[in-house]
């Protein structure tokens, strides 16, 4: 008897939960699947099978999550982003599956240790900093909520690169990471789509008469889609990441094959598959490179067709597509959707422009990451023209028809109308990506309060005053199952023996702690998990990076991406400054708090300057850790590569977060986030989302220091002098006289001359004007710590009122606010 019908629902595989049960599957996959026996299996054959094993027990969840989707058509968001910052997938995985003791144990069983295996998983670093992993926070959040969702996004082949210090100076390698197998992924090569590039635009006259335009290609690529799994917590629904890797069409070789000239034929290859070979090195700064703009319609393009051609049933009628799907611009990297939707429906489907117009505008929604105007993307129309002509005559159809709505609104204005194109004609005609993407959209939103606020006031004030509704909110979040969780599992415990396990998917409930904050006894407890998080990292660095830290000190740390507007220069300072008072005598070593100043950073390979101040803080952090009288009082560390893997682990040891951009620069900060949920104080501006931080933690709390965002734009108008500052301040005098010296690079003065200069004439951030500040804010947080009990008073108090943070709660902003979709559990 067939055991599946036309009317019967197939079945599905199933897997025992059992450590009897993993312990088959696993040696099945490591006979079968590797083709090894255990006791020639190297490390990374048991990895994968291992993590192929345990994706087994996600599959069911994943089959029944498609099934229900492909009944229900429920509404979906799908999440359009360059980047995905995953992080390693193994533990998450296991969280996901409920199998972390039986895993843990079937192995042991074997002989094997879990936690080597662990480190054998390369992470995929997809994406460069806050940008990607919010990304893969929010696809975290949605699966945990059930809420039916898709990421698009590319398979880079090489995600951001490998850090290393050659003589303290950044050397990039690139992140070969699918060199060993990645055992997350699903390709499918049959559900390959084509997309076109080049060529030109044509007219011609359609069966009904009517003429119409369409576009010729020059030349295409396949778009290969490759599926992970993203598993919510709990029995959550598991949704899918669809990441696109290029390959060539085999038109595009095939007749240069023929012809008899491989080299040629291979250089086409390796053409085509260049658009998904490696992710920009940029944060926040765009490089008006043409494979980024190739790279951002190809996985654009991709996911539109895949949406409409094979998500979408057969027959779906496109007029509903705004029931069915929400596009979610995250940046404007995506944002050439916009016209590729228009031009499926105008001219594949044949539809009137009005039409489609009406029905894409309800399309999507955008989320704007950024106040720096260097990184609001501008595409020269000579590029874009000559990449995707047609869809540049959309654009400029798209900004005639806005423009004459503008002329109506605002007729006797026409210096606002040229303001608010898309199209910008200086210092070259170019598409200004920020605003197609804000006329376009449903909604438009930044990622902290006062982001969302200059959002409106400056960046895009004429927009908001035009369409006061289409602008809103959503400060971000972080997934507490990554970062509290899974990262800091004594905190975890610690937590759930106070108030249960609620909080792993209702981060509000941490509330629940406040009252412990004032029991001595669970301070003491407190106090001991991030003593133990401290030896955590302490080995960690010794083994990775051979940097030796102390865990008695105060952990005092600042991880993000390296540029002027954040400020580690400002950090840098106060070290500088210190260490000159204490050899000079100015203050006794005793008096100082004994600090680890721990950096993390990678600079984009082309920004000079960032590239001089990694070179500086290691400079320093080689002469200070290198002073015997120092040592065990104060410490540089600076671990090459930071990464998602690293922040795990050092984020649950930090006593002291960073947050110390110039106010009004950082949108809105995701690691200042991560550090007070474990238990860390933040030090820090009016900026993005410490404003937040503050407020729901306390004054009382936090360290604020430095000027304010009015308080920038008006010393920058009055015309900011930095020198003034240095000729004002001995200790910052000093401290920079200190740098010019070759103090700390061997007597050569004209190393660092550059990062000193471009402080003393220019400071584009401020740094000088807030120093003070910044050191009088260190003095406040010294006399804190001093106070062992009341600090971590104040630590439980930063967990206990951080719940805001989680991103489920920035996921039912965007479904509340923006999105309007609900919950489908996969089993329902
Ligand atoms: C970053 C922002 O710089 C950061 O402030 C924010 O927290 C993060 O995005 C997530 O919203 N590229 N990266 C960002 O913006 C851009 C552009």
């Amino acid at each position: 008897m067939a055991l599946v019908t036309a009317d019967t629902t197939p079945p599905i595989a199933t897997r025992e939960h059992t450590v009897d049960g993993f312990t088959r599957e696993f040696l099945r996959e490591l006979n079968f699947g590797q083709g090894v026996d255990l006791t020639r299996a190297s490390v990374n054959d048991k990895y994968l099978a291992m993590a192929r094993t345990v994706r087994h027990y996600l599959m069911t969840r994943w089959i029944e999550t498609l099934r229900r989707q492909a009944e229900l058509q429920a509404k979906s968001v799908a999440y359009l982003s360059a980047e995905f910052l995953l992080g390693r997938q193994l533990d998450n995985a296991l969280l996901a599956s409920d199998l972390q003791d039986i895993v843990r144990e079937g192995l042991a069983n074997l002989g094997i240790d879990l936690d080597e295996l662990r480190e054998a998983e390369v992470e995929p670093g997809l994406g460069n900093g806050g940008l990607g992993r919010l990304a893969a926070c929010f696809i975290d959040s949605l699966a945990t909520m059930n809420v039916p969702s898709i990421g698009y996004g590319i398979r880079y082949e090489y995600g951001i690169f490998q850090q290393t210090f050659v003589d303290g100076r950044q050397v990039e390698k690139p992140d070969d990471w699918l060199r060993l197998g990645s055992p997350w992924e699903f390709p499918h090569p049959e559900a390959a789509v084509t997309v076109g590039f080049g060529g030109h635009v044509e007219q011609y006259q359609a069966d009904d008469g009517v003429v119409r335009r369409r576009w010729v290609p020059g030349w295409s690529v396949l778009g290969v889609p490759y599926n992970y799994m993203v598993p919510g917590y709990a029995k959550g629904r598991v949704n899918t990441l669809r990441l696109w890797s290029a390959r060539a069409t085999h038109a595009f070789d095939l007749q240069i094959f023929n012809s008899g000239d491989y080299a040629e034929a291979v250089r086409a290859q390796t053409f085509a598959e260049n658009i998904s070979k490696v992710l920009y090195p940029e944060d926040s700064t765009p490089q008006g490179k043409e494979l980024r703009l190739q790279q951002q319609y190809f996985f654009v393009a991709c996911s539109i067709k895949d949406f409409v051609d094979q998500v979408l049933p057969e027959g779906y009628d496109l007029h509903r597509l705004p029931e069915r799907i929400v596009f979610q611009l995250n940046d404007t990297h995506p944002v050439i959707a916009v016209p590729e939707l228009m031009r499926v429906l105008v001219d594949e489907k044949g539809w009137e422009w009005d039409e489609a117009w009406a029905v894409t505008k309800q399309c999507f929604a955008y989320t704007c990451h950024t106040l720096l105007p260097e990184a609001l993307e501008v595409w020269p129309v000579e590029l874009l023209g000559r990449l995707l002509p047609r869809h540049l005559e959309i654009i400029y159809r798209i900004n005639d028809e806005f423009l004459a709505e503008l002329r109506e609104t605002y007729p006797n204005d026409e210096l606002r109308v040229r303001r608010m194109s898309i199209i910008a004609e200086y210092p070259v005609r170019a598409v200004r990506m920020a605003y197609l993407a804000t006329v376009a959209a449903t909604k438009v939103n930044g990622v902290a309060e006062l982001h969302s606020q200059l959002l409106r006031d400056k960046v895009l004030d004429d927009f908001a005053g035009y369409w006061p509704d289409k602008f809103t909110n959503v400060t971000n979040g972080v997934t507490p199952r990554r970062f509290v969780k899974l990262s800091n599992p004594g905190l975890s415990d610690l937590v759930t023996e106070a108030i249960g396990d609620g909080w792993v998917t209702d981060l509000d409930q941490l509330s629940g702690l406040e009252p412990l904050a004032d029991d001595a006894e669970f301070r003491r407890r407190f106090r001991e998990v991030k003593q133990a998080n401290k030896r955590r990292i302490t080995d960690v660095l010794a083994a990775r990076d051979g940097i030796e830290v102390h865990p008695d000190t105060m952990f005092d740390v600042m991880v993000k991406r390296l540029h002027e507007y954040k400020r580690q220069t400002l950090k840098l300072l106060h070290i500088v400054s210190l260490y000159e008072k204490v050899t000079t005598g100015k203050i006794r070593l005793e008096d100082v708090t004994p600090r680890t100043f721990a950096f993390g950073a990678k600079a984009a390979p082309g920004y000079v300057l960032a590239k001089q101040i990694i070179h500086l803080i290691n400079a320093v952090g080689s002469t200070i850790n290198s002073d015997p009288a120092l040592e065990g009082r104060l410490t540089v560390a600076f671990p090459a590569n930071y990464n998602v893997t690293l922040a795990e682990t050092l984020i649950p040891a930090a006593d002291l977060s960073e947050q110390i951009s110039l106010a009004g620069k950082e949108a809105s900060g995701t690691g200042n986030m991560k550090f007070m949920l474990n238990g860390a104080l933040t030090i820090g501006t009016d900026d993005g989302a410490n404003v937040e931080i503050r407020r729901l933690v306390g004054d009382e709390n936090f360290f604020l220091f430095g000027l304010t965002e009015p308080q920038v734009a008006e010393l920058v108008d009055r015309g900011y002098h930095p020198s003034a500052y240095y000729e004002t301040n001995e200790d910052l005098r000093h401290a920079l006289d200190l740098i010019a010296s070759g103090a700390f690079s061997g007597g050569d003065r004209a190393v660092f001359e550059p990062v000193v200069s471009n402080l003393l004439n220019e400071d584009r951030f401020l740094a000088l004007a807030d120093f003070q500040a910044y050191v009088d804010a260190q003095a406040r947080v010294d006399e804190a710590y001093a106070d062992t009990e009341d600090w971590t008073r104040r630590a439980v108090l930063n967990v206990a009122r951080g719940g805001f943070f989680s991103s489920d709660r920035s996921m039912r902003d965007y479904i509340d606010g923006i999105w309007h979709t609900h919950p489908v559990p996969p089993g329902s």
